[in-house]
């Protein structure tokens, strides 16, 4: 078999499950959002990364399908664990072809009807790249936000035309790319740290919120946080939980 064709019967077969990042708040250290990552053990290859089947499933239409499973499924989980973390937040990925599909508006309307999750509690995350076909883009956050939804521009400052997003979109976040923190405690005064201090000013001024992607260390988070991030994300504070885990991590934290 061709890994399109696992991944095609991955959805019946029952063989994805959604795990959760936390991304803490800088100040008080409490879990604000958990950030949806798909994954998928498949029966003929195993584990297989999104990095991996994800790009095969933009190929076609399955990418649709994938996405709507993991909205929902994030949507349902999001709402069953506001009993335990009342205003916890879930990000769910959306990749370019999945924005461009015309039927994304009904999908996430659908996922936050279905689980009766308050629309302010679903972040989606989209990078650069997927708002680089103008017109439409604009239209399709502009349409995503009347929702109710929060949008953030993912993996920020790896792609093109930054700036003129950040001018033109009604986006509520800003993720700043794991390639500028890797850095910052080896480098304190190098291009990276200019570069995240720059941002988070930026950021504070359009009253955006400001998540650092991938912190592994004390020293990265630490600094993030005096340069003005508000959210981070990484290795340091926690990787991505099945839902089990993530629900003993929320009990704990009461
Ligand atoms: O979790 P991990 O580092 O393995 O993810 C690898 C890549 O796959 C990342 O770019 C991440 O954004 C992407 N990804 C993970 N889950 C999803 C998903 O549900 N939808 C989309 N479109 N991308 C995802
Ligand atoms: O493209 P996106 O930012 O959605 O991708 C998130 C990816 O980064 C996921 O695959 C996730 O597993 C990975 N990730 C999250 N935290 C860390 C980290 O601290 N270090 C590294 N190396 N990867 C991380
Ligand atoms: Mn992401
Ligand atoms: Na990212």
């Amino acid at each position: 078999v061709e890994l399109d064709a696992a991944l095609h019967r991955a959805l019946d077969r029952d063989e994805l499950r959604l795990h959760y990042q936390p991304l803490v708040d800088a100040r008080t250290g409490r879990v604000t959002e958990v950030e949806a990552l798909m994954r998928w053990t498949s029966r003929e290859f195993g584990p297989v990364s999104p990095a991996e089947f994800i790009p095969v499933a933009e190929g076609s239409a399955l990418i649709v399908h994938l996405g709507a499973w993991a909205l929902r499924q994030a949507c349902l989980d999001t709402a069953h664990l506001q009993a335990l973390a009342p205003g916890l937040r879930v990000a769910v990925n959306v990749s370019p072809s999945q924005f461009r599909h015309p039927g994304l508006v009904q999908a996430v309307q659908a996922a936050l009807q279905h689980a009766g999750l308050n629309p302010a509690l679903l972040t989606l995350e989209i990078t650069e790249g997927v708002l680089m076909d103008h017109d439409d883009a604009i239209r399709r956050v502009l349409d995503l936000r009347r929702l109710g939804v929060r949008l953030a521009i993912d993996d920020f400052g790896t792609g093109f035309s930054s700036l003129h997003y950040l001018k033109n979109l009604p986006v509520n976040a800003v993720k700043i790319d794991k390639t500028f923190v890797d850095q910052l405690a080896t480098h304190p005064d190098g291009v990276d740290a200019h570069i995240v201090r720059s941002v988070a000013h930026l950021c504070a001024g359009l009253e955006l919120e400001l998540t650092a992607e991938g912190v592994e260390t004390g020293a990265q988070a630490e600094l993030l946080r005096t340069m003005g991030c508000t959210l981070l994300q990484g290795w340091h504070f926690s990787r991505d939980l099945p839902l089990e885990t993530l629900c003993e991590r929320l009990g704990g934290e009461r």
